[in-house]
């Protein structure tokens, strides 16, 4: 039955700068659609929180005033599914309307959210030309049947077609919506007017979308897996158009002062780099962060972006044990190749460089962890080190071999991939029961500062006779952490009102 209801709300969890949702709006406009972005809580990794009952009720309040022809949850990640249930819940209990995931995780497992036939719908990867088609179909009455990348109940079983309509020059997608005309965010129980990013201090954005890599704990290669043959697992945007949309969040968000590039691997085509050093320095001219690789990094990139405001690097690699990187993460970079990256970002004066771990997980041995203690020492520095644990995410390609590995049976393994938000937050594992695991640790950890890296290679060849004061050190490097986090904050938003060197 064809209607006149040309609304769209969509929804984004934990995420106020929700880049797939910001795209999603910019389509939806372009197709004819009035959208309504909901930012659904803010991203907090240290304390998590599931959603309250007072925010299920604001949410279905601001839907149904809205009154749209259907509401679209980005589910990028499975690490908050309990909130994402509670949601649909309070959406179909209390609204009748059609609902459409899509995110990295909805794309990786879109029967899980196909409850209702004809009401309930999923969309794979790049969702800008499917919702659009959806969103006509549900409006006119249409066939939605051979929608591509669309999946669907019919007669209770699941049709996944195939994945199409993919623009292999993302340009095309345009900007995301930087300052979104209808927004609100919800959370700690109030529903806030307008679009919480305009008064962000750092603007998050992406050149380009997907990695040319295949580490084993991450969705990346499963998603480039999914990918028709012919599309590029990387596809890069054009320096033109990743500043037409700085240029757009440096007028509309008033005191940004730093900007987050999150590719995967920033962009390293020829020619690229040259032409976004000048347009960057001539437009933007603020300080900004990339990710990078062992594998990637690349001194007269480096030096070039330096020029013209990088002030961060931040780089994985997970583990000191090349056994654990090429056996278990399937990352294929040596010691040595670390080494020489991190003497580059050394060498070529970034203010700071962030190094990713991920350690004590069950396929690492005690040599493994002091392993990585002994590639820490030679690393150049000074630097700052993220000691993560290993979340087991649905669909990657070590969760298979955790089981095969006899780590996990299959029903362990769900429960831990599906745990609440609180617990995979916070996932060590064997943080509680192994005590020379935990004093290696302390140990890598202390190496970072000037102070307690003098006192912990004193102790290195016996540490066990040190185990307490290791534990007292451990605890000053902590202080010194958060201490070093307010100065690196400080700094840079110095460095940006009074450009600072
Ligand atoms: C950039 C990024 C981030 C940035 C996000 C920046 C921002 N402003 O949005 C930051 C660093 C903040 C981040 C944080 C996290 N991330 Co992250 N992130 C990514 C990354 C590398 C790219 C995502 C992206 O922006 N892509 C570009 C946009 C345009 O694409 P998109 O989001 O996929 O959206 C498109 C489609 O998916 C679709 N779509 C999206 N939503 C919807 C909704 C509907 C209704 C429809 C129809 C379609 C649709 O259309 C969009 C436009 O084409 C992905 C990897 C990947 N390849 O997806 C990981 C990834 C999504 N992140 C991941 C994780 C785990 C996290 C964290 C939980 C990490 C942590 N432990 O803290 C948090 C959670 C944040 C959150 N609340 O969701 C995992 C998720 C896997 C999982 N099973 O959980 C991924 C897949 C990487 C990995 N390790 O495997 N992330
Ligand atoms: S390099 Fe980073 S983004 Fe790429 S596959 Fe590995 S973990 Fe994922």
């Amino acid at each position: 039955m064809e209607t006149n209801n040309n609304r769209v709300a969509l929804i984004a969890f934990y995420n106020t700068k929700a880049l797939g949702v910001r795209y999603l709006e910019t389509a939806l406009r372009k197709g004819g659609y009035d959208v309504d972005l909901i930012f659904y809580k803010s991203f907090n990794s240290v304390h998590p929180s599931k959603t309250t009952q007072q925010e299920l009720d604001l949410l279905v309040q601001r839907v149904r005033s809205f009154n749209p022809l259907f509401v679209g949850l980005s589910v990028m990640s499975s690490m908050y599914l309990d909130t994402v249930e509670l949601v649909i819940d309070a959406l179909t209990q209390n609204l009748d309307l059609p609902l459409a995931f899509g995110g990295a995780f909805a794309s990786m497992f879109p029967q899980r959210f196909l409850r209702r036939e004809g009401r309930d719908f999923a969309i794979r990867t790049d969702g800008e030309h499917a919702i659009c088609a959806l969103s006509d179909a549900l409006r006119t009455g249409g066939d939605y049947s051979a929608i591509p990348s669309l999946c669907y109940l019919r007669d209770g079983q699941p049709v996944v077609n195939d994945i199409g309509q993919m623009e292999a020059d993302i340009d095309a997608y345009g900007l995301p919506a930087i300052h979104s005309e209808r927004a609100c965010f919800i959370e700690h129980d109030k529903a806030v007017e307008g679009d919480p990013q305009l008064s962000t201090l750092s603007y998050e954005v992406i050149a380009s979308r997907g990695c040319p890599f295949t580490c084993s704990y991450c969705c990346c290669v499963n998603l480039a897996r999914l990918l028709p043959q012919g599309v590029k697992h990387v596809r890069t945007r054009s320096v033109h158009s990743v500043m037409e949309e700085l240029k757009i969040a440096k007028k509309v968000c008033k005191k940004l002062v730093f900007v987050h590039f999150y590719d995967e691997i920033f962009p390293n085509l020829p020619g690229w780099v040259d032409e976004f050093v000048a347009e960057y320095k001539k437009h933007i001219n603020l300080p900004f962060t990339i990710w990078s690789h062992p594998k990637m990094v690349d001194e007269e990139v480096l030096r070039k972006l330096k020029s013209v405001g990088l002030t961060e690097v931040i780089m994985g690699i997970q583990s000191g044990s090349p056994h654990i990187r090429r056996d278990v993460f399937h990352r294929y970079e040596t010691n040595e190749d670390i080494i020489e990256a991190t003497r580059i970002i050394h060498d070529t004066g970034v203010f700071w460089a962030s190094y990713d771990f991920m350690l004590r997980h069950p396929f690492e041995s005690l040599e493994d962890l002091q392993q990585t203690y002994w590639l820490v020492k030679k690393m150049h520095g000074p630097f700052e080190l993220q000691l993560h644990g290993l979340n087991f995410l649905p669909g990657t390609d070590i969760v298979p071999m955790a089981i095969e590995q006899g780590h996990f049976t299959a029903e362990e393994m769900d429960a831990v991939m599906y745990a609440s938000m609180e617990d995979q937050f916070g996932a060590y594992w064997k943080r509680e029961n192994e005590p020379d695991s935990k004093m290696w640790y302390a140990m890598i950890y202390c190496l970072q500062f000037p102070s307690t890296r003098k006192k912990v290679e004193q102790w290195e060849s016996d540490p066990t006779a040190h185990r307490a004061e290791i534990d007292a050190l451990y605890t000053k490097a902590q202080q010194l952490a958060r201490r070093r986090y307010y100065y690196k904050k400080a700094r840079v938003v110095l460095k940006s009102k009074f450009h600072l060197g």
